[in-house]
């Protein structure tokens, strides 16, 4: 057994202001679930650390919306986010929250050492101040426009259109998001990380030291921060929500989140040692442990920029040996938005999809944004599902169980004469644990679940070509060697799919009664993985095909959703001048019913109308004909202002106006009463 390797595998702690969607799966989680139960497959000493990212604004901001104290925001959504994690087989050594005080406690002592050993610089400066709310504006407390991009939404501390790192003074026409108010300027004293100072030894870590192994996306962002250079970096920020800054002159202020947050990798780690008897000082101090942080992008700067250099100015802690940051993953063609309902979120996959998770593993894993943004469609989710998670794997193993049932009762035959065929075929299995597990150490999931889905290909072929079925009739002792090589082409599947699909590996586990000792290297070693006279388990199908209606329903939900948002965000006119009551009460506004419908020749917008009144029944012109078809409006229950002076129209004398109003798309709709009323009734 080689030199066991040691890795501490981070993924970004959630903001636990909301629950988790498939682009957080997709971004960051699953390829980090992937690599770490690789490494432990391999026999590695891996640990999987996250935990809830309880501090920074936006937790208080919803605090505020909700009428309700951060912690209760945090508890609520920490739970929903583990159970979310655990229920998708995510597999955390540890998932802590940073609300802790176990994490309190590592943080104020990290910031303590950097403050005893003079790397801050303390610095008294203006800010931007909410004199309603008596609050300073820090980050998401005043938005902008950005002074890069000019997008007119910038947060205090980062653009999220050209993502910028920004402090709340750079922007213009700030805005405090929770007055509205502008913002009054007032002085107060922070304390600043000296990031410019150390920017030289950044670019050669980096630059020089990284840039065979980092990924592109990564670097180039770097790069792009390095030479735009950096500035000293505030780590302090006046809220009462957070890490209080453990030094005296600091009362009402706590550590910025982003100072805090990373640390929390650190604290899960202890706690984690705590739960394990564990020590958890090699995972981060030992020069030999491998530090990888799994990300989204929007997290690089933060994690190869500002936590390293803290780790440097610290001194006790190891430095990253990758960040491997994925780009972001879209939904039916729309950026992923919280706060537009935008998502496919965990919770809900599960409710509509019960005992899919695979499924949902799979697809965002062949899908994943490893190096651009990509796109999560709902079609594409049926496809992948039914034709390769049915049509190949599925497909493969069930043929494999079904035919060693029917002809040898579920028992792996004793094989007779090996064909080159077959000869060829188990050597082939065994390129495939090092041909999969070189993908995955340059973080290639993608194309690793790919080359493991080549595997059932092979077997696939394998008994297509050698067609048990009909030889079983013709030469019963060659189907004995067919179907034991077949089975332990299943078997290296088997034990292949653990990393990527952890509860369809049991299902496989249990079917073929897999022996517990088999390792990923047994299927790059081992001549025979499942040996003649072994007992199969039942057969059992892995995947079940995704209907059209399925696929059909959860579009029409996020249609539903769009529609939903485009109501509540519907640009509203401002109110009219006031009138008398006097003034209203001149209107004669009755219900009606339309009696004929037809178009005003040569008026692309007018219809002609014949209406009932209940006073009398007469002709309105409404311009209504590029919203409705004639024929779909007869016996339409409308309203009618009814003394309006009558004025002709193309020739035709119109008596009256039908009251309409419009939907979230701008399109015309009647307003009537909501149950029936006879003709005539006046509205008051
Ligand atoms: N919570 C940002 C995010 O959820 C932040 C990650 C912290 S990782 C230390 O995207
Ligand atoms: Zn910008």
């Amino acid at each position: 057994m080689s030199q066991k390797q040691r890795y501490t595998i981070t993924a970004a702690l959630p903001y636990t202001n909301g629950p988790v969607h498939i682009g957080h799966l997709a971004g960051v989680y699953i390829p980090a679930d992937i690599f770490t139960r690789y490494q432990k497959a391999k026999g590695n000493d891996a640990i999987y650390i996250c935990g809830s990212d309880e501090h920074g604004v936006p937790i208080t901001i919803r605090a505020k919306k909700e009428g309700v104290t951060p912690q209760q925001v945090v508890d609520k959504y920490n739970v929903i986010i583990k159970k979310s994690f655990e229920d998708f087989g995510i597999a955390f050594d540890n998932y802590s929250r940073t609300s802790l005080p176990l994490h309190h406690q590592t943080a104020a002592d990290f910031f303590k050492k950097l403050y005893e050993d003079g790397k801050f610089i303390e610095q008294t400066t203006q800010q931007l101040y909410d004199e309603q709310e008596q609050q300073f504006l820090a980050d998401r407390f005043v938005t902008g426009t950005c002074p890069k991009c000019g997008y007119e939404h910038a947060y205090g501390d980062q653009c999220e259109k050209c993502g910028s790192s920004l402090s709340p003074m750079e922007l213009i026409n700030p805005v405090s998001t929770i007055s509205g108010n502008k913002p009054v300027v007032k002085e107060t004293k922070h304390w600043y990380l000296p990031l410019d100072q150390y920017e030289p030894w950044l670019r050669e870590w980096i630059l020089e030291g990284h840039k065979q192994d980092w990924k592109p996306n990564v670097l180039g962002q770097v790069k792009s921060w390095l030479d735009d250079g950096l500035r000293p970096r505030a780590v302090t920020r006046d809220l009462d929500w957070g890490v209080p800054v453990p030094v005296e002159g600091a009362e009402g202020k706590v550590l910025y989140v982003w100072f805090d947050a990373p640390i929390g990798y650190i604290s899960s780690t202890k706690e984690w040692s705590e739960k394990t008897g564990k020590d958890w000082q090699p995972y981060w101090k030992d020069e030999d442990t491998k530090l990888i942080h799994f990300i989204g992008k929007d997290n690089i700067v933060f994690h190869t920029i500002i936590f390293p250099a803290m780790l440097k100015a610290h001194g006790d802690y190891i430095l990253p040996e990758n960040v491997p940051a994925n780009e972001f993953l879209n939904l039916e063609g729309d950026k992923i938005s919280t706060s537009r309902n935008w998502a496919v979120w965990l919770h809900e996959y599960l409710e509509e999809f019960p005992g899919k998770q695979d499924v949902l593993r799979y697809v965002l894993t062949a899908n994943a944004p490893e190096t651009k943004d990509n796109d999560f469609t709902w079609k594409d989710f049926q496809i992948r599902n039914n034709s390769e998670l049915v049509g190949n794997l599925g497909n493969f193993i069930n043929r494999v169980m079904v035919l060693t049932k029917k002809y040898y009762d579920s028992i792996i035959p004793q094989p007779e004469t090996m064909t080159k065929t077959d000869e060829e075929v188990l050597a082939q299995i065994k390129i495939y644990p090092e041909k999969i597990g070189k993908l995955i150490e340059r973080y290639r999931f993608r194309e690793a679940l790919s080359e493991y889905m080549n595997l059932a290909r092979l077997g696939n072929k394998y008994l297509a070509d050698e067609e048990p079925w009909k030889q079983v009739k013709t030469n019963p002792e060659r189907v004995k060697s067919i179907m034991f090589v077949a089975n332990q082409i299943a078997a290296a599947l088997a034990v292949l799919s653990e990393v990527f699909l952890p509860f369809t590996a049991q299902k496989l586990k249990d079917m073929l009664q897999l022996p517990n000792e088999l390792t990923w290297d047994d299927v790059a070693q081992k001549d025979i993985l499942l040996p003649a006279g072994h007992q199969l388990g039942e057969p059992q199908l892995l995947f079940e095909k995704i209907d059209d209606d399925t696929v059909a329903k959860q579009v029409q939900k996020l249609l539903d959703t769009k529609k939903q948002n485009e109501l509540d965000n519907k640009a509203v006119d401002p109110q009219k001048d006031e009138i008398s009551f006097d003034d209203f009460m001149k209107m004669d506004i009755r219900t009606a019913t339309i009696l004929e419908a037809e178009k005003m020749p040569k008026a692309k917008k007018l219809l002609v109308l014949k209406v009932d009144t209940g006073i009398d029944q007469r002709t309105i012109v409404s311009g209504i004909a590029e919203h409705f078809k004639p024929e779909d409006i007869i016996g339409k229950k409308v309203l009618v202002l009814v003394n309006l002076k009558p004025r002709k129209l193309r020739g035709v004398e119109s008596q009256g106006m039908i009251l309409m109003t419009e939907n979230a798309e701008g399109k015309l709709v009647f307003v009537n009463p909501d149950e029936a009323v006879p003709n005539g009734m006046s509205i008051s």
